[in-house]
Parts: C-alpha cells; sequence; structure tokens
C-alpha cells in the first residue's frame, strides 16, 4: 500500500510538473501573444532561422555567428536549448527593414553581453533611418561602449544632434550595468515616434523612469533588419560581442507591462511547490486513512 501510494505521489508529481511545463514555458508565453514574428533561435545548423511568428518571413543567418550555442538556461527553456552566439562576428538577416518597422511596435529578446564594445554593437536594428523632423518607423537596440556612461541605448531615430530630444534613451550605466556576460531580457516598446514615449522592461521589472537621454546619433548601414549585426554579412564594427536567445516582434502592437513581466516569469516557472506537496501529501494522507481503517 505505501508503495503504491508512492508511486501514485510521484506519478502525480510528474504530471503537476509537466503540465505546468506545457502552459507556461517561454516559448509558448510568447505565441501566446500572437508575435508578428518569432524567432527561438534554437537551430543547430547555418541557414535558415525558424518564424513561427504569425506573418513568418524568410530569416537567414550571416556573417560567422556560432550557431547552437548555450541557451538561456533557465527552466522556462527546457533543457535542449539553444541560443546564437554573434561573437562579434555574425547574426541573422530578418529581411527588408521596412517590414520590421511600425509606429508602434515592440521587441523581446534574451541577451548576453560581454562587454569590450567599441563604437555600438546592434542587438536589433531595422535600419530605417529617421531624422529631425521624420516620422520613420526608425527601431534601434545598441550595446554601448562602456565609456559612454551608458550599457544600452534604444533609439527611434538617429540624428544627431537631435532638435529636439526625441530619438535616443539609454540606461545609465550608474543604475545597471546589462553588459555583465549574464542572460538578460528585455522588453522595449515603441510607442510612436517620440522616444520619451518609450517603455522597457528588463528583468520583469519596468525601468522606464530610470532611462536617460543620450547624445549619439546610431547610424544605419544599408536597408535590412538584423539580430545582432547592423550591416549584412556582419560587415561593419557594430556587431554584439556576446549572445542572443529566443527573440519576438510585435508590429503595431505594444505590449503592456504585466505582459512584459509575464514573459520574464515564464522563462523562471515558478514550480508549483507548493501545489505540488498539498497533492503528495494528500494522496499520502488518503493512503495512510485507508491502511488505518
Ligand atoms: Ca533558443
Ligand atoms: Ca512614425
Ligand atoms: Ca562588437
Amino acid at each position: 500500500m505505501v508503495q503504491s501510494a508512492a508511486i501514485f505521489a510521484s506519478a502525480l508529481l510528474v504530471s503537476v510538473l509537466s503540465a505546468s511545463a506545457a502552459i507556461v514555458d517561454y516559448p509558448s508565453a510568447v505565441d501566446a501573444l500572437h508575435p508578428t514574428h518569432h524567432y527561438r533561435l534554437d537551430e543547430t545548423t547555418f541557414g535558415a532561422v525558424t518564424d513561427t511568428g504569425t506573418n513568418p518571413l524568410a530569416a537567414m543567418h550571416e556573417g560567422a555567428p556560432e550557431v547552437g550555442a548555450p541557451g538561456v538556461p533557465l527552466e522556462g527553456f527546457g533543457s535542449t536549448n539553444y541560443a546564437l552566439f554573434d561573437n562579434d562576428a555574425g547574426g541573422v538577416n530578418l529581411g527588408p527593414g521596412s517590414s520590421f518597422a511600425s509606429n508602434v511596435m515592440t521587441v523581446a529578446m534574451w541577451f548576453q553581453a560581454p562587454g569590450g564594445v567599441q563604437v555600438g554593437d546592434r542587438i536589433f536594428t531595422n535600419n530605417i533611418v529617421r531624422l529631425n523632423g521624420g516620422t520613420e518607423d526608425s527601431f534601434q537596440m545598441v550595446m554601448t561602449n562602456g565609456a559612454s556612461g551608458w550599457s544600452m541605448a534604444i533609439a527611434t531615430g538617429n540624428e544627431n544632434p537631435q532638435t529636439p530630444e526625441t530619438m535616443q534613451l539609454g540606461i545609465p550605466s550608474s543604475f545597471l550595468n546589462v553588459q555583465d556576460n549574464q542572460w538578460h531580457h528585455i522588453v522595449a516598446v515603441r510607442n510612436g515616434d517620440d522616444i520619451m514615449d518609450l517603455v522597457v522592461v528588463l528583468d520583469g521589472v519596468d525601468i522606464t523612469s530610470n532611462l536617460t537621454p543620450t547624445s549619439a546619433g546610431w547610424g544605419t548601414t544599408g536597408s535590412n533588419a538584423h539580430l545582432g549585426v547592423r550591416a549584412d554579412n556582419g560587415a561593419s564594427e557594430h556587431n554584439h560581442t556576446g549572445s542572443i536567445d529566443d527573440t519576438a516582434i510585435w508590429l503595431n502592437r505594444a505590449l503592456t507591462v504585466e505582459e512584459a513581466q509575464g514573459l520574464y516569469n515564464a522563462a523562471q516557472i515558478p514550480e508549483p511547490a507548493s501545489v505540488t506537496c498539498l497533492l503528495v501529501a494528500a494522496a499520502l494522507a488518503g493512503s495512510r486513512r485507508r491502511r488505518e481503517s
């Protein structure tokens, strides 16, 4: 009786854990929000990059990144997650930048940056140009030079100087150094051309009010959108030095702070320990009562 109760309890444990994993793993949580594009970056061979979004486009590795590199090691990614190690040499060509540009849009991405940036590495760019007075839907996410005073910058335009200051905000290094070689989750929401309406949720925390204007003008090369590089085939000095993992893009949609936090939490898979313990305890107690009766 004790043995069968233990078997039942362990079967219950397995079913509870697998049920929770099926519901809340990170990629499934992303898909539940119907992204326009979703790249898990789980490829282990160089070539096509799978897009499981609602409007998939052909994406290709470019330059010389390492594919099949270690991915985000959190439980919400399972045990076989891979990432793309850009390695200062390559990334992903997403296709025409105009297909990755809308006035309101959201990018959710995992990245790992070891520092040592020279002139500004792109983890995402649509290479759309917006100068002073423009309404083009430029969007870039940039790892900055450590001496700049910011550890990351996000731009909705490229002018330098910006008049008025509507194009670039950064994460002050004194507030947070995201180039610490750890995996970070960022959700950046472009709420129109004015960068002052940007919303950034980093590792589940809304840091929008901590962002400050930067003075740099983040330029463009060519007309394609990319992950991890600025120019086609990684042919520029703006290649990301670290890794990137699961990346999703929503066009014409601003994720809410709560949705961004929900994604981050899905990666952690808060184990249903208390629920599991209650169920196991109930099963054991039930068997004990039967034995005693
Ligand atoms: Ca992955
Ligand atoms: Ca616009
Ligand atoms: Ca670099």
